[in-house]
């Protein structure tokens, strides 16, 4: 079977993230950052490591099959390639953001202003869905610099935490899209085996990263009230314990509900708690 090609950004704040994924895939790889490509040696697969940028295209254009990158990406290339899985991580928003001391207090006000960004097509999108005309001035990098310079009314960044609006004296103002890491695969080879098989062993990484392995001890008197807790990934395991009325119970809890139902379980009357990673999740 031909080789797949897939294409992670070479570096930035998605190399490490894209290279622990596949590494965490079982794929045994060197993560050379001096050189352009490199071969998986455990599976059909080739490593090409490019600009962010670069990534939708070359994936469209099948120079890469498949391809690690933010959505924001995706979207201002416009390239023609399929989602694959959304992975998660590189979580930020593209925001507009205005000068603390600006009075512009809904999105009309900005029809005929001047806006800054990297983003023009995605900008241009949004403000023509709404019928408002801005002009639009397209900027490489230190967007968020513009309007102190008087370059712009307003501008239209990537932000995560804030603080880099913050420290230009900027306030985030209307969100334009949420945006993450994203897998995505041209159109001739979304089919591929080796794409589903890929794409099989991401989903369980995912799956178990976002589940905790959760072991806890509980009476039998109290065991149907600590079970109703317990949605798991099919249904807990329940084994006996040495102390008689005693019961271990195994089972899988989502991340996201972890902290609130510990709790419960507590009060319900689970004891002796063991919280474990999961590797994989295979359904
Ligand atoms: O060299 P190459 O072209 O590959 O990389 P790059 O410099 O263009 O991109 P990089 O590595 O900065 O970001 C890669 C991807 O990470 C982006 O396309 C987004 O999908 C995602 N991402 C997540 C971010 C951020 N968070 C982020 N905070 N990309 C950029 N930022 C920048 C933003 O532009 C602004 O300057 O961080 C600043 C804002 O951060 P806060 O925390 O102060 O709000
Ligand atoms: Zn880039």
């Amino acid at each position: 079977m031909k080789n797949l090609k897939i294409a992670i950004q070479k570096s930035g704040r998605l190399n490490q993230k894209s290279v622990e994924l596949l590494k965490n895939c079982g794929l045994s790889f060197e993560n050379y950052k001096s050189s352009l490509k490199t071969p998986v040696h455990n599976f059909n697969l080739e490593i090409l490591y490019l600009r962010d940028d670069d990534i939708p295209g070359y994936v469209e254009q099948g120079i890469a099959d498949l391809g690690i990158v933010g959505e924001n990406i995706i979207q201002e290339t416009e390239a023609e390639v399929e989602y694959i899985e959304r992975l998660g991580f590189g979580k930020c928003s593209l925001k507009i953001a205005t000068p603390i001391s600006s009075d512009i207090s809904v999105l009309s006000e900005l029809n005929g202003k001047s806006i800054a960004t990297s983003y023009p097509n995605i900008l241009k999108k949004f403000f023509d869905s709404k019928n408002i005309s801005v002009h639009i001035h397209e900027i490489s990098g230190s967007v968020e610099i513009a309007p102190g310079l008087g370059l712009s009314d307003a501008i239209c960044d990537i932000v995560s935490t804030g603080a880099t609006l913050k420290n230009n004296g900027l306030k985030p103002f209307a969100n334009v899209m949420d945006s993450e890491a994203i897998l995505i695969g041209n159109k001739e080879i979304v089919e591929n085996p080796l794409t589903l098989e890929l794409k099989q062993r991401v989903c369980s990484v995912l799956r178990a990263k976002s589940t905790k392995y959760v072991v806890l001890n509980v009476e039998r008197d109290n065991l149907k009230k600590v079970l109703e807790l317990l949605p798991g990934v099919k249904s807990p395991t329940v084994v006996p314990l040495a102390e008689d009325n005693w019961v271990a119970v195994h089972t899988v809890i989502p991340e996201d509900a972890f902290w609130h139902k510990i709790n419960q379980l507590k009060e319900a009357g689970a004891q002796g708690l063991v919280v474990m990673p999961i590797e994989k999740i295979i359904l």
